[in-house]
Parts: C-alpha cells; sequence; structure tokens
C-alpha cells in the first residue's frame, strides 16, 4: 500500500469514527438509511391514521442485504441479551427494530432514537445492538424475529413484520361470526376489488391471545403459512412482506374495506357486496390466486 492509499485509507476510519461518534451509522450507508427511512415513512402513515396510540405498534426489517463488512467489524453498544428462542437461520443477522415503548410518531421523526439495528450472535439464541444508541427492541421481539427466522429457514423473499392497531379492523373482530374462516376475508374483498388485488391471500385469524405471549407468536407463525396479513382478534393485526411499505399497503387495502363495510351500516343497509362473479372475473383477469 502506497503512503497515500494508507492515508487515504486512514482517512476513510477516521471519518467513519468521526460520524459514529457525532452522527449515525445511516450517514456513511445510503442504502441501509433507504431501509431505516422506509420504516420511518411507515410510522408516520400508522400515527396519522389513528393505529399507533402510544407505543402501539411494532416493526422490524432484515437489513443484512444492506450491511458492509465496515458494520460487520462494528463493536456492539450493548451486552448480549438472550432472545428467548434458537434462531439458527437468522445467526450474524442484522435487524432495525422499533424500540420498546417508543412511539410510531417519534420514529417516524427519528429512526435512530426510537430504533436499533442489531446483530444476532452466532447461536442464534441471543442479540447486540451495533448502532446508533441503546435502544431496546421492541417487547415482541422474540415474535418478530422468529418469523424472520422462518422467512430465510424457507427461503422466502419477504424482509418485513408489521404489528399494528387499525381501528375498523379491530372494531369487525368484536364480531364472533367474522372470525369464522374466511369469513373476513370473503366480505372485505368483496367491498372493492382492489382488495383482493392488492392482498391476494386475504386475513388469517387468531383467537385472542396475551400480547408478547408465546402463545400468540405460535399461533401468528402458523396462520402465515397461508396468509399474508393475521388479525389478533381484538387487538391489531401482524402483516408480512419483501418490504415494510408492502406490508403497510395490505393492511390499508384491508382496513379501506373495513372503512367501507362499516360506513354503509352506519347509513343503514348492508352493504351488497361484489358478486361472486364479479370476484371470479377479477380473479382471471389479474391471475390472482383462487
Ligand atoms: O408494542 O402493540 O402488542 C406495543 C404493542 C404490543
Ligand atoms: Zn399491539
Amino acid at each position: 500500500m502506497g503512503s497515500s492509499q494508507i492515508l487515504r485509507s486512514t482517512n476513510q476510519k477516521s471519518l467513519q469514527n468521526a460520524c459514529r461518534q457525532m452522527g449515525s451509522i445511516l450517514e456513511l450507508h445510503p442504502d441501509l438509511r433507504k431501509k431505516v427511512y422506509e420504516v420511518a415513512e411507515v410510522a408516520g402513515y400508522l400515527w396519522q391514521k389513528g393505529w399507533a396510540e402510544r407505543n402501539g405498534g411494532n416493526i422490524t426489517i432484515n437489513v443484512t442485504d444492506f450491511v458492509n463488512s465496515e458494520i460487520c467489524h462494528l463493536k456492539p453498544i450493548t451486552e448480549e441479551k438472550s432472545i428467548g428462542l434458537v434462531l439458527p437461520a437468522i445467526k450474524g443477522q442484522y435487524f432495525y427494530c422499533k424500540g420498546t415503548g417508543k412511539r410510531m410518531r417519534d420514529l417516524a421523526k427519528n429512526p435512530m432514537e426510537n430504533g436499533s439495528i442489531i446483530r444476532i450472535s452466532d447461536d442464534g439464541a441471543h442479540y447486540v445492538i451495533v448502532a446508533d444508541y441503546p435502544v431496546q427492541p421492541t417487547s415482541e421481539l422474540p415474535s418478530h424475529l422468529l418469523v424472520h427466522n422462518w422467512f430465510i429457514e424457507s427461503g422466502s423473499p419477504y424482509r418485513a413484520t408489521l404489528h399494528t392497531h387499525p381501528i375498523d379492523l379491530i372494531a369487525m373482530s368484536h364480531h364472533g361470526p367474522f372470525l369464522l374462516k374466511d369469513v373476513l376475508t370473503e366480505l372485505l374483498w368483496s367491498m372493492i376489488p382492489e382488495t383482493k388485488a392488492f392482498c391476494p391471500k386475504g386475513l388469517g385469524i387468531v383467537p385472542y391471545c396475551l400480547p408478547s405471549s408465546k402463545e400468540l407468536a405460535e399461533a401468528t407463525l402458523k396462520e402465515l403459512e397461508d396468509y399474508d396479513v393475521v388479525m389478533w382478534e381484538k387487538h391489531g393485526v401482524f402483516a408480512i412482506d419483501t418490504d415494510i411499505i408492502n406490508a403497510f399497503d395490505q393492511v390499508d387495502v384491508l382496513n379501506k374495506s373495513a372503512q367501507i363495510y362499516i360506513s354503509a351500516k352506519n347509513m343503514g343497509f348492508s352493504p351488497s357486496g361484489m358478486s361472486k362473479e364479479q370476484l371470479q372475473e377479477m380473479t382471471k383477469a389479474f391471475n390472482l390466486p383462487k
């Protein structure tokens, strides 16, 4: 290495250290920054929609594809903590997670003060925070990571998990008959053609379970084998997709249908819904799964 190269490399290193001290890891990693700011964008929508009261909801995205060797060499800024599960498929992988107790409306403005980047240890059972601040990840971390482990294990291209509290969908989950298999899916699809087009697997149902419980995580994982969006009865939804914008869009189209249904009911009638023939025509025209 010539002296100018050494100087350049030293300058680069001291620049990185300086940025880390005074600013964010995102400043030197534009691709990672773009992914984290997608989460901030969605967090803003969740707040504006009234789906994220106080610290409600959580988001985790797998950012391993945007991590370079420099990030791999970052020293942890916290002690190793147990995940509470062993998840071998995600060992050594990186995630951006909303912080526990943090508000979506704050995350929308300052994603790195209300969330952090974690690295999963080589045993698949622990994690450390690597940037920017020691913001402890969401209380739902085990359930989010269980789902991410399944994405990698099964070769899925999905990299985002979203939990939120959409008012109209939750209201509908308070009515027992709607919780029977695919009753809500059929009803919501029939409210407007776009819902089946953009949420082609429909809405799975998980009967009420204690928030953050192992039972809830396991029931969710099972339901996600057939659906991209799962209703947690009387609590909220859990959605998955390739990225956080697409996960949000699937919940958004379902909730739009729920709003149309409720608006019609408020006008005093039950909406007739698209006919079976109209839905079949749509399914064929857009090559959707049956
Ligand atoms: O983390 O919404 O269900 C806040 C929640 C937990
Ligand atoms: Zn919740």
